[in-house]
């Protein structure tokens, strides 16, 4: 069984998000989300529109995702793919180079992302405080 972790905020949900989760999972046989938290956000710069419960709700709904574990820091990768047993930590190719000193615990792959849509795209197009 092979398995698969990637984090991430992931508000306002949208096909540029699945594209990733859709990918991660193909790459083992089960996929853990690690969902930035409402506090951990703060730590981000990242204003969420939907809580973590909702964000959570929305994720655990989707096909290719098996879990959601709360990502409340930087540093808990690590100790998260030890506890997990993980194969494989995936994440965007925005990030490429950033998480490389995960190696030496799994693979780390770095996937496209979908170019033409953001969570920041939305609330702009929808006027919402970005
Ligand atoms: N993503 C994507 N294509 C987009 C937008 C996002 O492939 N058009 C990917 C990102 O690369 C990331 C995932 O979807 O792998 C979630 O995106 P964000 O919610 O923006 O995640 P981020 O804030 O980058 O959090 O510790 C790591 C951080 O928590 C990553």
């Amino acid at each position: 069984m092979k398995r698969v972790i990637t984090y991430g905020t992931y508000d306002l949900l949208h096909y540029g998000h699945i594209n990733l989760l859709q990918r991660a999972r193909a790459l083992g046989d089960y996929l853990i989300v690690a969902l930035s938290t409402d506090e951990f956000n703060l730590l981000k710069n990242k204003n969420c529109y939907f809580s973590f419960e909702k964000r959570a709700k929305l994720l655990e709904a989707i096909r290719y995702v098996d879990l959601v574990i709360p990502e409340s820091a930087w540093e808990q990768k690590v100790e998260d793919i030890n506890l997990y047993k993980i194969d494989i930590f995936v994440i965007g190719d925005d990030w490429k180079g950033k998480f490389d000193y995960l190696k030496k615990y799994c693979e780390v792959v770095y996937l496209e992302r979908t170019p033409e849509i953001s969570t920041t795209q939305i609330k702009e197009a929808l006027s919402i405080k970005a």
